[in-house]
Order: structure tokens, then sequence, then C-alpha cells
């Protein structure tokens, strides 16, 4: 398993100048992306796409189709430049990156991203979404939840592009964690934001907020307990390799946003903006599916590589994680106020409607 941390300073500092030249990042990287001098394009123009996830990952999926069809839908025109994990920064550094235009587009998960924007947090909170796929499908594709996150976003010069599932959250662990009992003082690496802690404080356990580089190393030197993450990033990151139980409690989908720099994305000729929105649209449905393969199949990589412990909870166990969860609810609308308090609520009266509607809530039916 590659340590990211020592070499990611070197490639961050040594990516950043090469990103940033001397003069005004800002203007400079509006007018080369966009290709647009004196208002006339000179193509191809090269996007910058960066990812928090290394190759092979559910972003770098995503990431792969998204080139391709941008690049076949502008002819050519577009060129889509991939910057894996590892080679510009951790997460909370490709979001300062895209606020500054360094980059044009980037992904950014909640679980990092809510101490700068607070309504994102909304998807760390345990036991909101559907067990149901397709509930979820339509909630994250709705356009009525892509408003209410819109303002957040741009807030922050941020333009939000869409929600991508990676897959269920599955904890891991040097026992089964089958019950709120089982965290107390836990420690468990959680991702950065304070809501993210907050969810795991519920169950009396001790949150260590760190990024993704440094989990590994934390695990293997027993510095942390345990960690959450989706299947298929368990695998690559090779957390699996130094913890012995997964324990299926379906909490909360890893969810991430994509991004791109607010005022580089309105500055588009029209064209571009077409270009980008029709290429996105595109993706959006093949992942799903995509992500849902991957994770599968990773599964099964983890238990052919190592005699490792599956443990799926019952509806009266997942039952006693949801009640003690509740709590923090009241903390993420502390902090997402108004706008937060909407946002919750809508998803909420959505997924219950379209549970009632499809009628299909029995666990058979789920991811
Ligand atoms: O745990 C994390 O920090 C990371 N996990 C995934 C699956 N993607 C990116 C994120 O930074």
């Amino acid at each position: 398993m590659p340590s990211f941390c020592p070499r990611l300073s070197l490639l961050l500092a040594t990516a950043l100048t090469v990103l940033m030249g001397c003069s005004d990042p800002q203007q400079d990287n509006k007018q080369e992306a966009t290709g647009a001098d004196n208002g006339v394009p000179e193509y191809p123009v090269t996007w910058r796409f960066a990812l928090e996830e290394i190759e092979g990952s559910v972003q770098h999926l995503y990431a792969n189709e998204l080139k391709q069809r941008i690049e076949s839908i502008s002819d050519g025109n577009i060129e889509l430049d991939i910057f894996p994990y590892g080679s510009l920064g951790t997460s909370a550094q490709l979001t300062e990156l895209t606020q500054d235009g360094s980059v044009h587009l980037a992904f950014a998960s909640p679980g990092h991203l809510a101490d700068t924007i607070p309504e994102v947090g909304v998807f760390t909170l345990h036991y909101v979404l559907s067990d149901d796929s397709e509930v979820n499908r339509r909630l994250l594709a709705s356009d009525q939840l892509l408003t209410l996150f819109s303002e957040p976003y741009a807030e922050r010069n941020m333009k939000l592009l869409g929600f991508v599932p990676e897959g269920w959250m599955v904890w891991t662990a040097n026992k089964p964690l089958r019950s709120p009992e089982d965290f107390g003082g836990f420690k468990i690496r959680t991702m950065t934001s304070r809501i993210s802690a907050e969810t795991y404080r519920a169950y009396g356990a001790d949150p260590h907020p760190t990024p993704y580089s440094q989990v590994y190393n934390d695990l293997q030197l027993q510095r942390i307990d345990g960690q959450t993450n989706p299947v298929f990033a368990i695998e690559e990151m090779g957390f699996y390799e130094v913890q012995s139980t997964l324990t299926f409690a379906r909490p909360a989908q890893f969810i991430a946003s994509v991004v791109s720099n607010r005022e580089w994305y309105e500055a588009l000729p029209d064209d571009q903006q077409q270009w980008l929105d029709d290429a996105l649209a595109d993706v959006a449905p093949l992942i799903y599916r995509k992500q849902a393969e991957l994770n599968e199949s990773r599964l099964q990589q983890i238990t052919e590589d190592r005699d490792i412990s599956l443990v799926r909870l019952s509806e009266e166990e997942r039952e006693r994680f949801r009640k003690a969860s509740l709590g923090v609810r009241d903390t993420y609308i502390e902090n997402a106020g108004e706008r937060g308090a909407k946002i919750l609520n809508t998803m909420l009266d959505l997924i219950s409607s379209w549970e009632q509607e499809l009628g299909r809530s029995d666990p058979g039916d789920r991811d």
C-alpha cells in the first residue's frame, strides 16, 4: 500500500507552481481554459479535473467517462486533464484550488467540505438515506435538491454540477461493531469536518478526523482502531490488510459532489457550457451502475485475498444505531441553519414519498 503523505507536499508545491505560475492565477486560468483570448476560442483547450481518490476508484472511473464524452461531444476541442489523489493535495486543498481557479473541475466530498459549506453535512448524517437504491438515485438527481444546494456552493465560489453516490459506508475494525456500546472509546478515523466527528461521538466513539492519505498508516501503527469508507476504497487503499472485520450497518452512502470554479463556469462560451452539461448528464446514470459493480467486485477481491470477517447487522441492530444517531440532526441544523433544516426536511419528505410510491422497502431489494 503506497503512503501518500511525504511526497504529497513536494508534489503539491511543484504542481501549484506549474498550475499557478507567477501572475494572477484566476485571470490566467480562466483565459487558458476557455481558450477565449479577445473572445475567440483557440482550440483545443485543456480543463483540469482534480480527484480525491486514486486511479481505479469510483471518482477515477467517473473522470475517465467524463473525459471520453467531453472530448467526443466537443469534437476534440476540449481536453480533460485528470489529476488523481496524491498529485495535487488533500480534499481541503483541492477545494481551495477550485475556489481560486487553479483547477476547473474537482470532486468535493461532504465529509471534508462540511466545515466550508455546513449544508452538505446532511450527507454525513446516519439513517437519512433510503435502503432502496432507486429512491436514493432519484433523490440525488432531483432538481429540487440541486437547487437547494446551489446557493451555498455559489457563495463559496463553486458551481455544484452534481452528486455522485459511491456506495454504502462500511465500518472496519479488529472486532465486530454491532451496537453503539461497541463504539465506547473506540478511536475511529472520520473525514475532517466537525459534523463527521459528531456522528460518531453520538455512539460514544473517540473520533479522529484525518486526511485520507494518513488512514492506512494510522491503522497500521494502531493510532486509531478503525475507519469507515465504501468497500472499493477499503480495498484500493489497503485498509482491509490491517483490519480483521468489516461491519455492514448501511448508516449512510458515501456521496461526493462534482464542482467547478463558479466564475470559470459562468464565463464559459455557450457551446463549451453546453458540452460540459451534456457530458455530465451522460455520465450521471452510468456511474450508479458502475459504482455498484465496483463495490461488489472489490468485496470479492478482499475476501479472496484475506480471511476477513464480514458482519451484516440485523434490522434490530440497525434500529439501535438509528435511534442513537438522531441527536446529530439537531447539531447539523444548528450549524447549517434554516437552509440546512430545509434541505434535511426536503430530503426526508422526498424519500418517504418515493418509498411509498415504489412500495419497495423490504431488505431483499437493497443495495
Ligand atoms: O475517506 C476519505 O477521506 C475519502 N474516501 C473516499 C471514498 N473518497 C474520497 C475521500 O476523501
